[in-house]
């Protein structure tokens, strides 16, 4: 392969769904922490999985499955590199298949917590997480007895270390925190709060879903447990997710969903079950989309990311020196060194509107909690305007967002 390399606009023409008007303008995409696009090489790869060598996995006897198995099973070691670095390898039964970063997250909440929690145990989370690293932890709080203690966020969206010091304590079990915040952008201190719960003998779980699109994440040197996050965030399909667990905790979890794949043998007297990462994969996967998420990491392999990273740094800096100067105008989290994430308000606006009259110009943002209503409720806001970035934006289409975005305030 050629040397990663970064060059906008060869990037952006790979984007087919980015050449299109919406509304009468040219369409300009900045809701990338809802989902990514996808690159032709990616639309390529499922479809011609389709087209060419679709099968069942690890069953049939046939030349399609076994095309299908060495395909959807490359794609798993395609992620165990993908998390690999300086710290060490990934094994590619450390990589269980989900549908996504909610699925990840629950078959640890079921598995791993309710295997592991008891009546009293603490499970520490942020007040910046998402919905998906709450309500789980919620529900099996609610079956163990075991409570939810929540570290607080400062007024600029920073993770209070002192609160997380006095919080992370003998009755740790578990800290689970998102890597970077969906909503305000916040890069959270990954390495302080895995030392905290290393020291209190607790477990780590960290949500990358907004990461590892970003920068390159090394699960190793990290030293966390659990490791998850989403396709669809990271140029790849949806319904595909990823969770990497430490190899000795997988192999110790009770499985969480039973049915075909995950069994070693079955009678009406009882059941044992796969090794795994199969064990935690029962019924028929999503093979093209692990393959795709495997052509998505491929095609991220050409992209020189710590290029990729400054360019997305240089469209932030426009969009918030922009913002800046409006005095209506209110941004939500201002943390320093935050990835490409820009929350804000108008003043007396819904944020809902402000996502209408922006579409109506082209502009596609997300509007809303952004699924972090206890966030919302922290800053005391409904919801908030979300502009967030990816490689293939560009400095002009940022210009074009403040240009409508000035539209709408003098409309408002
Ligand atoms: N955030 C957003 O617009 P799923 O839906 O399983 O792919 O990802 C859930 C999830 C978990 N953690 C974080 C930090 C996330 O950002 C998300 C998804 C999207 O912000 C959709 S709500």
């Amino acid at each position: 392969m050629n040397a990663p390399a970064f060059d906008l606009h060869a990037i952006r023409a790979q984007f087919p769904i980015l050449d299109q008007e919406v509304n009468g303008r040219p369409l300009v995409y900045l809701d990338n922490a809802a989902s990514t696009q996808k690159p032709e090489a990616v639309i390529e790869a499922v479809a011609g999985y389709y087209r060419h060598d679709h099968s069942n996995v690890h069953r049939g006897a046939h030349a399609l499955a076994d095309r299908a198995t060495s395909a959807f099973e490359a794609a798993r070691g395609k992620v165990a590199t993908f998390l690999s670095g300086a710290g060490g390898e990934v094994r590619t039964d450390e990589i269980v298949w989900t549908r996504g970063t909610t699925e990840a997250i629950n078959l640890v909440a079921n598995s791993w917590g309710r295997a592991n929690l008891a009546e009293g145990d603490e499970i520490v989370l942020t007040e910046l997480e998402h919905h998906a690293n709450i309500v789980p932890w919620q529900m099996v709080a609610e079956a163990t007895g075991a409570v939810i203690r929540v570290i607080p966020v400062t007024d600029t969206g920073e993770i209070d270390l002192e609160a997380a010091r006095e919080l992370i304590g003998a009755r740790t079990r578990l800290v689970a925190f998102a890597h970077v915040s969906n909503s305000l952008g916040t890069v959270l201190p990954v390495q302080d709060l895995i030392a905290l719960a290393r020291g209190a003998g607790a477990r780590v779980l960290v949500d990358g879903a907004q990461a590892v699109n970003h920068f390159r994440v090394d699960v190793k040197a990290l030293d966390c447990d659990f490791y998850v996050f989403s396709g669809h965030k990271l140029f790849g399909p949806t319904g595909i997710g990823v969770l990497y667990g430490r190899g000795e905790l997988l192999e110790a979890m009770p499985p969480w969903q039973g049915g075909g794949e995950m069994i070693d043998r079955v009678s009406f007297e009882g059941t044992t079950y796969n090794r795994s990462p199969f064990r935690f994969e029962a019924g028929t996967p999503h093979i093209a989309g692990a393959i795709g998420l495997g052509a998505a990491i491929d095609w991220l392999a050409g992209v020189d990311v710590e290029a990729a990273a400054r360019h997305e740094q240089a469209l932030l800096e426009r969009l918030d020196g922009a913002l800046a100067g409006m005095n209506d105008v209110r941004r939500i989290g201002t943390a320093p060194g935050k990835a490409a994430v820009c929350s804000f308000l108008l003043d007396g606006a819904h944020p809902s509107d402000v996502g209408m009259l922006l579409d109506q110009q082209g502009v596609a943002v997300r509007t809303g909690h952004h699924c972090t209503m206890p966030l919302m409720t922290r800053y005391g806001v409904p919801g908030t305007v979300r502009a967030s970035f990816s490689l293939y934006n560009t400095l002009d289409e940022v210009d074009r967002f403040v240009e409508a975005l000035d539209k709408v305030r003098s409309f408002l």
